[in-house]
């Protein structure tokens, strides 16, 4: 059955097209610094968002009109797939991700749900078969149901811990079969509300059993997927463990864990967190940790995590800026974990929203290659730590003083040479580049 009747396959017409069904900026085959568009920025799409979520919200009942509404239990979870691979096709993103919950509803027991799962994921297989699509990754949803509400690896609850590994577990071999890039954690109720009735020390200390024990289960059944985990700092629980890739690092080494995960680094996680996105993206980058984006914005006026579609072209130009300086995302993509807003509630407001993210991205990955290519930010950098290439600065960097001979040099100092941080020309240069790009067609 067809669902997006109305809507061909979304091409690229360019700057100066006023189709709203067409990419203005996104051209798959066009070549930016050696690679392709298609190739570089591997753009996936969220099945919670696109295809599961209804817009409720904690106010009002959903207002989503999706064309497959009119089924209900396994007939939608199939509907949902044909209508799934419908949308990539028509929007031309190669890559899908999912949580188990989204595909297939949950029986009455977990094995019920597993059987649920294993009728959905043969149908997905076929149709990844036949569409050439892939899966940049899989995850399990061990937050939204009531068991999990005092959190699941984390949780107080022995049986519960048991009961998300056991939903890891289905999720891991689910990976395996669909040949899954990636798996990735996200903490959604790993954390605590009150330290009153918390062992945050157990609770740590479990989180980090739990990943051991999922990465022994990999290897175990051949699953080479990258692991990653999704820093946030808040919501649902007022903290959560993986607050930020910096809090998330630390807890990796200080549990032997490091060599086995990256981060899936999301916009809107890294505002929650009192960062920007780029901050983000480079603290993993410069600890070979980066992994995968979530490729969202927040609203600065809300507190939340709104996951909008990223439209804001000086956040993804800073964002591909950091992605090219860490060759690529490898494995790893950009899914939009971005839903459409609670008015935008027709079905074509999702091609709509594909379209502004990934011309957002675009635009973002050829700004920031001509930033590269002109060594615009490395020139300013190499300048402004000069002081480190030779005398004492070199000796600093290569380990060569200690104390006393830097009391020494500062001894014979009368005053420090600063030259100027140049942030607003700076920022005026970003935006010329910005601006340029596509001025020149
Ligand atoms: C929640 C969030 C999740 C993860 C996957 O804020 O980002 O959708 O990406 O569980
Ligand atoms: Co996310």
């Amino acid at each position: 059955m067809i669902y997006f009747s109305n809507i061909n396959k979304i091409n690229y017409e360019g700057p100066s097209s006023t189709n709203p069904f067409a990419f203005k900026f996104y051209n798959p085959e066009e070549v930016i610094g050696g690679k392709s568009m298609e190739e570089f920025l591997r753009y996936g799409v969220a099945y919670w968002h696109t295809f599961t979520m209804d817009g409720s919200d904690p106010f009002g009942a959903g207002t989503m009109v999706r064309p497959w509404d009119k089924y209900s239990d396994m007939d939608l979870a199939k509907a949902r797939v044909e209508a799934a691979f419908e949308f990539f096709e028509k929007i031309n993103a190669p890559y899908f991700c999912f949580h188990d919950i989204d595909i297939a509803p949950e029986g009455n027991n977990l094995k019920e749900t597993n059987e649920n799962l294993d009728t959905i994921v043969s149908m997905i297989k076929e149709y990844m078969k036949d569409s050439g699509k892939k899966l940049l990754w899989n995850t399990a949803n061990n937050f939204t149901h009531p068991r999990f509400i005092h959190g699941a690896a984390s949780s107080n609850h022995a049986d519960a811990f048991a009961y998300a590994a056991a939903k890891v577990k289905k999720g891991l071999e689910i990976g395996k079969e669909l040949g899954a890039e990636n798996y990735v954690f996200w903490g959604g109720r790993e954390g605590y509300e009150t330290l009153l009735n918390t062992d945050m020390k157990l609770e740590l200390d479990n989180l980090a059993r739990f990943y051991h024990m999922a990465v022994d289960y990999a290897k175990e059944i051949g699953f080479d997927a990258q692991f990653l985990i999704e820093p946030k700092p808040k919501e649902p629980t007022t903290h959560q463990y993986d607050f930020d890739v910096a809090t998330g690092y630390a807890f990796l080494q200080n549990y032997d864990l490091q060599d086995h995960f990256k981060f899936n680094i999301e916009a809107n996680h890294a505002t929650l967190a009192g960062h920007t996105f780029e901050h983000e993206l480079r603290y993993a980058r410069i600890h070979d940790m980066l992994g995968s984006v979530d490729a969202n914005q927040g609203d600065p006026l809300l507190g939340w995590d709104t996951d909008e579609f990223p439209t804001d072209l000086y956040s993804t130009t800073l964002a591909m800026y950091e992605i090219i300086k860490n060759g690529g995302l490898g494995r790893g993509g950009l899914n939009f974990d971005a839903k459409v807003r609670r008015g935008s509630f027709e079905a074509d407001d999702l091609f709509h929203a594909h379209i502004a993210g990934m011309d957002a991205f675009a635009v973002g990955f050829k700004v920031a290659q001509k930033l590269v290519d002109d060594n615009v930010l490395d020139g300013i950098v190499d300048d402004r730590y000069k002081t480190y290439t030779d005398g004492i600065g070199l000796d600093i960097v290569n380990g060569q003083t200690d104390f006393h001979k830097l009391e020494k040099h500062a001894y014979g100092l009368s005053e420090i040479n600063h030259q100027s941080g140049r942030l607003e020309s700076i920022k005026a240069t970003i935006n010329q580049y910005l601006l340029q790009a596509y001025a020149e067609k």
